[in-house]
């Protein structure tokens, strides 16, 4: 046994945790004795999970720690080069068993928590999500983050410690959504380390005089240290999160005045900052709060990872770029562009030149999606008036920029005039007012002439504007944050190839033109060790057994190998047994969590994800409406060859998104009605899983036999869920949008179930077709009437969401959820017919899963890391 010098300090620096069994034992009654505080009387029985769990990650702690600090001092020695992913969300579910799996530690904990009386488990469900993200986006960044570590790679995850993440949500009994707070923090969280003598200075408001800005309000970032454990490797990264504080606890000479609410003012403002996660994927913006927070992590990042650079290399910071690369997910931490220059020229005295010159090779930006309402744009009146200094950088950055082009920009017009002349105007007579001595004309005549006049090349250099008018609101002024981060990038990435394809063409065009080379694609990924060998121990075993080795966790494309089964008719069997028991593992948990209870017989079709329009759940549900009509006209004989479905449906609906929250509770009521008509039994069940998250995604996506993936195409820009599905031998109903069409490619597109129409065919239809589309598909129109008619209760509840894709008049289905409802059916009946043939499914999902190799996340941080980060494994000897 190791040596305790006290359980508050853990191991002393003569002595490491111990990886032996008994080492082990000893260590977590320990810590449930002196960093929990139970009753000794109480050990080791006696205790209840939520305990045992503390306990034991207390103790899985130590190992993390031990190896956090012996990475982070071997970096700090050999000085390579470093990656800072800067995201406003990481969304990291549970650490315990993916903590005590990468440590390659389960057989000794499982050990040690069967002495008292429990299951690692049945621990793990002690532990609260850690969910400081609202979807796809978030997860990534925490798979990135489990790569970077796994692949060595020197790097930090920066971001915000928000005290409340995700809203929790629940469904009430009229089917509506109700958002709750997250109070994740409740029970402590074994997982942090807090920096209380890590911190920085953030100032917000104030005025420049001269170039110099003195904030208004300053308040404080406090870092937290979330070790990231790598697998098979003795890495440990660093998730660096901060909280914000104010300088002073308390005013108190207002308290001693009896003014208390004042007294605690300041606290209050500054810790709003990193209260609550903003709730929506991809829309809403302009609020201040929001703003505030995207400064505050940038700035304290930034402001730390400055200050190691020079602890180390003093003031040479041409070194910067060799040293530090900065890659900002999506808009929301590209303030990073101004607040780097201002670092670099008020703080540390750089001339502009040079300090451009360095941030332009130290950032690189990462755009996911192009629905215009989620491009951030800050009016200026905000911006200029919370980080005055910044709005001036910016506005430079701006002039310098549009400068730049100016010879480029006069050389395409001239061109373009070559090819097309433009009209010969006639000679314009001088009007009199511009004659010596003549009246002034009205200010409006004067106005309208100029606009007629408009110089060709300001027009042209208005397109690249990072500071341009609001098109909806005259005169209010805009700072396009994706130009800005374009600009001010080395590299600007979309995520998967037709995503990296379209933002060329369409809201980066003007930027391609001028710098093709800046542009690149990096088709997402998923960490292979939480999404397949985590989530599906059973699976996991099969793919070891069969393949001979269990190295393929981090080398995925070894799952070719099980190509040459996927007609083996004994491993087609093994593989349907293992999908079998996750089916009823999960229907176990949907039993517990709503009481629904469910067949495993039938097929699992499953759709999880944010709660979107174009993201089509309406697409889904009016098919399931329409399979129910049909089971209900039926006879009993017909009803016999009805394919059995279970549809599961999982996805929360930002608080002020008013369509999606209609959705939300359509299905609901679907469900409701569906699930307990004698008519259908088994043949169909409609379950809408509440507060669908991290957690459940891992009991979901293994027992998944079809998902749906099946946005308008264009909008989606990579999808992961798809990937995760894909992993674990689960077949995709989908368009050709995102990812879709790369996991298409390796699985062979006759695999999956496509439909619909694709990219681009979309446009033509938008903005032609549409118009006079008449074409409804007799059960399209079937399901809309059982929504109008009160099936499903409320019908004036519903209304406008039936009217959203029928009547042109009020809407005009953006989505095209008419339009592609015919080939979806299509394409469901297919599902349908091939299920049939248990044979032919399992052989599919055995390619699915042969074929998910490119879409790990290692091979994704591989290609950011050779192609934009330039950054290189630094494998941390074992101890
Ligand atoms: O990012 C994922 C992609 O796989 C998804 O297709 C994409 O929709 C998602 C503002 C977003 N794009 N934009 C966001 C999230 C939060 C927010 O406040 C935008 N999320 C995505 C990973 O690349």
């Amino acid at each position: 046994a190791r040596e305790i010098v006290s359980p508050s300090n853990g191991a002393s620096s003569t002595s490491r945790p111990s990886k032996d069994p008994s080492s082990v034992q000893a260590d977590v009654l320990q810590n449930l004795e002196f960093v929990v505080g139970a009753p000794s009387n109480k050990i080791p029985n006696g205790l209840d999970a939520k305990s045992v769990y503390r306990g034991v990650a207390a103790s899985v702690r130590e190992h993390l720690i031990d190896a956090f600090n012996r990475t982070q001092d071997y970096w700090s020695e050999k000085d390579p080069k470093f990656v800072y992913y800067l995201s406003a969300e990481f969304l990291m579910g549970r650490s315990l068993m993916n903590a005590v799996q990468n440590l390659e530690l389960t057989g000794t904990y499982s050990e040690a928590v069967k002495q008292l009386g429990y299951d690692l488990e049945t621990l793990r469900d002690a532990e609260q999500n850690a969910a400081l993200g609202n979807g796809g986006l978030g997860r990534l960044a925490a798979c990135f983050i489990d790569s970077m570590a796994t692949l060595n790679l020197p790097g930090w995850g920066y971001g915000i410690r928000y005290k409340y993440g995700m809203f929790k949500q629940a469904i009430d009994e009229k089917g509506y959504q109700q958002e709750l707070p997250d109070i994740w923090l409740s029970n402590g969280n074994p997982w942090e380390i807090p920096r209380p003598d890590i911190t920085f200075k953030i100032g917000f408001y104030g005025s420049v005089d001269n170039f110099k800005w003195s904030p208004g309000e300053t308040i404080i970032a406090k870092a937290y240290d979330n070790p990231i454990p790598g697998y098979k490797t003795a890495t440990v990264g660093n998730l660096r999160l901060w909280e914000a504080l104010p300088v002073d606890e308390f005013d108190l000479t207002a308290f001693n005045e009896g003014k208390y609410d004042k007294a605690v003012e300041q606290r209050r403002k500054a810790e709003d900052i990193s209260a609550v996660l903003y709730p929506n994927d991809a829309t809403e913006y302009g609020k201040e709060l929001r703003l505030k927070q995207q400064f505050f992590f940038v700035s304290a990042s930034l402001q730390d990872a400055l200050a190691r650079f020079k602890a180390k290399h003093s003031d040479n910071w041409q070194l910067l770029p060799e040293k530090a690369v900065f890659q900002m997910n999506d808009t929301h931490p590209t303030i990073a562009v101004a607040e780097l220059m201002r670092l670099l020229i008020d703080e540390q005295n750089l001339d502009w030149d040079t300090a451009w010159g360095i941030v332009q090779k130290t950032l690189a930006f990462t755009n996911h999606t192009v629905m215009p309402e989620a491009l951030e744009k800050w009016p200026v009146k905000v911006l200029g008036k919370l980080l005055p200094r910044h709005l001036e950088i910016i506005d430079k950055i701006d002039s310098i920029w549009k400068d730049s082009l100016k010879e480029k920009v006069l050389a395409q017009v001239e061109e373009m005039h070559k090819k097309n002349p433009p009209k010969p105007k006639a000679a314009k007579e001088v009007p009199l007012a511009k004659k010596a001595g003549a009246p002034a004309v009205p200010e409006q005549a004067e106005e309208e002439e100029e606009e007629e006049e408009e110089d060709p090349v300001e027009a042209a250099l208005n397109k690249y504007g990072i500071i341009t008018e609001n098109p909806w609101e005259k005169g209010v002024k805009l700072v396009n944050m994706a130009y800005l981060a374009v600009v001010g990038s080395k590299a600007v990435n979309g995520v998967a190839a037709i995503h990296s394809d379209i933002i060329k063409r369409t809201i980066f065009k003007d930027f391609f033109e001028l710098t093709p080379n800046k542009f690149q694609n990096k088709t997402n990924g998923v960490t292979p060790r939480r999404w397949l060998a985590w989530c599906n121990p059973g699976l996991a075993a099969l793919i070891t057994e069969t393949l001979g080795t269990d190295a393929w966790p981090n080398d995925l494309n070894l799952l070719t190998g099980l190509r040459q089964y996927a007609d083996d008719k004994d491993f087609q069997k093994k593989w349907r047994a293992i999908k079998h028991e996750n089916k009823a593992r999960l229907a176990a948990k949907i039993k517990e969590r709503t009481g629904i209870d469910l067949p495993t017989e039938p097929l699992y079709d499953i759709q999880i994800k944010r709660i979107h329009e174009y993201k089509r759940q309406y697409l889904n549900i009016l098919s399931v409406i329409y399979r129910y009509h049909e089971i209900k006209t039926a006879s009993p004989e017909e009803r016999k060859k009805f394919v059995p479905r279970v549809t599961i449906f999982g996805g929360k609906a930002a608080s002020a998104y008013y369509m999606a929250k209609k959705i939300v509770r359509l299905i609901n009521r679907v469900g409701m009605v569906v699930n307990k008509d004698p008519d259908v039994k088994d043949l169909l069940k409609v379950v809408f899983v509440p507060d669908y998250n991290v957690d459940w995604a891992e009991a979901l996506i293994p027992a998944a036999e079809l998902c749906q993936q099946i946005s308008t195409a264009g909008t989606e820009a990579s999808g992961t869920s798809n990937m995760k599905f894909q992993m674990n031998g689960c077949l995709i109903i989908g368009t050709m949008d995102g990812a879709n069409i790369e996991i298409a490619e390796e699985v062979g597109k006759e695999n999956l179930f496509i439909f619909g129409m694709d990219e681009s065919e979309v446009p033509a239809w938008r903005e032609g077709k549409r118009a006079e589309w008449k074409d409804y598909d007799p059960r399209f129109v079937k399901a809309l009437d059982m929504i109008k008619d009160g099936t499903f209760g409320d019908e004036e509840y519903f209304q406008d969401l039936a009217d959203s894709v029928s009547d042109m008049s009020k809407s005009n289905d953006w989505f095209l959820v008419a339009p592609d409802f015919t080939d979806y059916m299509r394409a469901q009946d297919d599902v349908d017919k091939i299920y049939q043939d248990q044979d032919e499914w399992t052989r599919r999902s055995i390619l699915y899963t042969a074929g998910s190799g490119f879409f790990s996340s290692d091979r994704t941080i591989k290609q950011y890391a050779d192609e934009i980060w330039d950054v290189k494994p630094v494998p941390v000897p074992a101890a």
